[in-house]
């Protein structure tokens, strides 16, 4: 059943009917029925850990909100905004949600600091992370579409144990880039060193 959170704490000046317009304008239709998806998850995932679903829900919904901008956008927001320079070794993986995280902020009108991270971190993770950047990071891991080689033992190590899920994915994303000989951003090297050893048991 679809949830639909009615709006009531000003964390963003639009109705959910109001953002979801703006996401199916900035979206294409495979994309934006994933954040429909990642929204519903996250919610779920907010109600057994004690997150807001209100921001889940905007998270969510807007996590990938520049996805499909044109690489030229993220290149000129990090010179314009003195963004770290070490992003512009990378590609649209790792800028829709660093830099997208900035767009949403201006944009959309979104100025909570959390959902914003959420945001910023989808991808990545980090080393500190919020129980609603924990819940964003899962639920596009998990979402129920998600269909890859350990998705399964995914969703249910994250059923009993949010933090545990974070370990699992930074662990199979980190065995994935390096399988791809693919550069690993800094930041999602510090989310492994943070998170994995410390949840050793949980994830094998
Ligand atoms: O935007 P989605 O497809 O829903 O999911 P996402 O934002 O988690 O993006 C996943 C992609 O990002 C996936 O192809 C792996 C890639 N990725 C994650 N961490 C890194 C990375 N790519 C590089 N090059 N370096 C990373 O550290
Ligand atoms: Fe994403
Ligand atoms: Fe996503």
């Amino acid at each position: 059943m679809t949830e639909t959170i009615t709006y009531s704490h000003h964390y963003i000046p639009l109705t959910r009917d109001e953002l979801v317009a703006r996401l199916r304008e900035a979206l294409k239709d495979k994309r934006f029925n994933h954040v429909l998806r990642v929204e519903q998850t996250a919610i779920k995932l907010a109600k057994v850990n004690g997150v807001d679903i209100e921001k889940a829900s905007i998270a969510g919904l807007c996590h990938d909100y520049a996805k499909q901008r044109p690489d030229q956008d993220f290149i000129d927001e990090i010179h314009r905004r003195g963004l770290d320079p070490e992003l512009l070794n990378y590609g649209n993986a790792i800028w829709h949600g660093v830099v997208g995280a900035e767009l949403i902020k201006d944009e959309l009108g979104i100025w909570d600091e959390d959902i914003l991270n959420a945001v910023r971190h989808h991808t990545t993770g980090a080393a500190t992370m919020s129980p609603l950047e924990q819940v964003i990071y899962m639920a596009d891991y998990i979402e129920p579409a998600r269909d890859f080689p350990g998705v399964e033992k995914a969703r249910e190590i994250t059923a009993k144990d949010l933090g545990a899920g974070v370990a699992y994915q930074t662990k199979q994303t980190l065995e994935y880039l390096v399988e791809r000989n693919s550069p690993v951003y800094t930041k999602t090297l510090e989310t492994y060193n943070a998170w994995v050893p410390a949840y050793q048991k949980e994830i094998d």
